[in-house]
C-alpha cells in the first residue's frame, strides 16, 4: 500500500473558489488500487500554511507528497520543477501578510528540486491530451512557500518521502 498526501489550498485574493481544495476533496474519496490516500486543506496564510503542510506530514508519515495549488492565468497544469528560497507576495495573504524579499528559511540552501517523476508525469499527461508543462518556477506567493517548505523539512530530517508541487489552472468560473 502506498501512501499519498494530498494538499490543496482554501480560497484566496478574488476567487472564491480554489480547484486545488477541489481536486484534493475528490481525489481523497475515490478509491485507487493499492493506494492508501489522505489530504489537508492549507489556509492561505505564511504562518500557518507551512506549519499545517508539516503538520500533516508527521501524522500520516506519507511515501509521497503532492501538493496542488492555483496558478491564475496559467492555461496548463504546471509540474513544477523548483522550489525557491523566495518570499515576494504580488496581494497579502488571507491574514494580510504581505512578505518581500524574504526567504522562506533564512541561511536555506537556494533552492529544491521536485522529487517526483516529472517527466513521466509530463508524458503520461500529454498522451491523454490533457494539457501540461514544465514549469521552472511556483512563484514566490504561498505555493513556493509551502512548496520549499516541505522540501526542506524533508531534507533536513532525511525521510524517505518523493514530494512535489503542481500548479493547476483557474475553472471557467
Ligand atoms: N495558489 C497560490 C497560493 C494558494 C494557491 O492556491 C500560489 O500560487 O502561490
Amino acid at each position: 500500500m502506498m501512501k499519498i498526501l494530498l494538499s490543496g489550498f482554501e480560497p484566496f485574493g478574488e476567487s472564491a473558489i480554489n480547484p486545488s481544495q477541489m481536486l484534493v476533496d475528490s481525489l481523497v474519496t475515490s478509491t485507487l488500487p493499492n493506494v492508501d490516500c489522505h489530504a489537508v486543506i492549507l489556509p492561505v496564510d505564511r504562518d500557518r500554511g507551512p506549519a499545517t503542510l508539516l503538520q500533516a506530514v508527521d501524522v500520516y508519515h506519507p511515501d509521497v507528497v503532492l501538493s496542488f495549488g492555483l496558478a491564475m492565468g496559467r492555461a496548463k497544469i504546471s509540474l513544477e520543477r523548483v522550489a525557491l528560497n523566495l518570499m515576494d507576495f504580488r496581494i497579502p495573504d488571507n491574514a494580510g501578510a504581505q512578505a518581500q524579499d524574504e526567504p522562506v528559511i533564512p541561511g536555506g540552501t537556494a533552492a529544491y528540486f521536485s522529487t517526483l517523476p516529472l517527466r513521466n508525469l509530463y508524458k503520461a499527461l500529454v498522451e491523454k491530451d490533457i494539457p501540461v508543462e514544465l514549469s521552472l518556477s511556483a512563484g514566490s506567493y504561498l505555493c513556493n512557500q509551502v512548496y520549499y517548505a516541505l522540501m526542506h523539512a524533508i531534507a533536513a530530517q532525511q525521510k524517505p518521502i518523493r514530494a512535489g508541487f503542481i500548479h493547476l489552472p483557474a475553472l471557467p468560473e
